[in-house]
């Protein structure tokens, strides 16, 4: 795969938070087309309110928690391209060893949250399919609150302020207010990239 021309590093728009960067277009409507196709082939795990597939490691969400035990089969092949450039363009400091893909239907969201501390390293990058949709960031201290649009095939990477002092959610809604725009929600998939930190 000629990854040098498939992933976008132009048009990174400016952070509106510390440690924030989101790069639309970083992949190919025809590399999306063919990562949902991916994904729709696997085992989707039915415990929370939306599908989940988790790679690499199991994250358990009720404990806030990785260990040793919840070492999953080595990322497949198909994921690997994504993990590579990440570290290639700078995102990551080593390859990305835990992939969640996350499926909201709409309707769907993911509560505000801060990913859990001790058990990831800094870097969070959430690549985007499918649906447009807004997520929501809240300062944890001043309570600030900031949205930023998240578009299909755009990459969204966390870390300083972001990761550690911002919360991120996505509400439980079938559409979207934005710049004034009312958006309606579709299927979404999120490819989220992290490292764990085995206690
Ligand atoms: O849907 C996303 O882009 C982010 C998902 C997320 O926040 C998480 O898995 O913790």
């Amino acid at each position: 795969m000629a990854q040098a021309n498939l992933f976008s590093l132009e048009e990174s728009s400016p952070a509106i938070i510390n440690g924030l960067r989101y790069i639309p277009a970083f992949i190919s409507p025809k590399q999306e087309t063919r990562l949902i196709a991916d994904i729709d082939r696997q085992p989707w795990l039915n415990d929370l309110k939306r599908r989940v597939q988790h790679y690499g490691w199991r994250y358990d969400y009720a404990a806030r928690r990785v260990d040793a035990s919840m070492r999953l089969r080595d990322i497949p092949g198909w994921l690997i391209p994504y993990g590579n450039v990440l570290q290639e363009q700078g995102h990551f400091a080593q390859k990305p060893d835990q992939i969640i893909v996350n499926e909201y239907l709409p309707g769907q969201g993911i509560s505000s949250h801060i990913d859990c501390v001790p058990c990831f390293e800094e870097t969070i990058a959430s690549l985007s399919l499918g649906s447009p949709c807004v997520m929501d960031f809240i300062h944890a201290d001043t309570q600030e609150k900031q949205s930023l649009l998240l578009e299909p095939r755009s990459l969204l990477v966390l870390s300083g302020d972001a990761r550690y002092r911002w919360k991120h959610g996505i509400a439980a809604r079938k559409t979207d207010k934005y710049n004034g725009q009312s958006i309606q929600r579709r299927r979404r998939i999120a490819l989220t990239f992290r490292n764990v930190i085995i206690p």
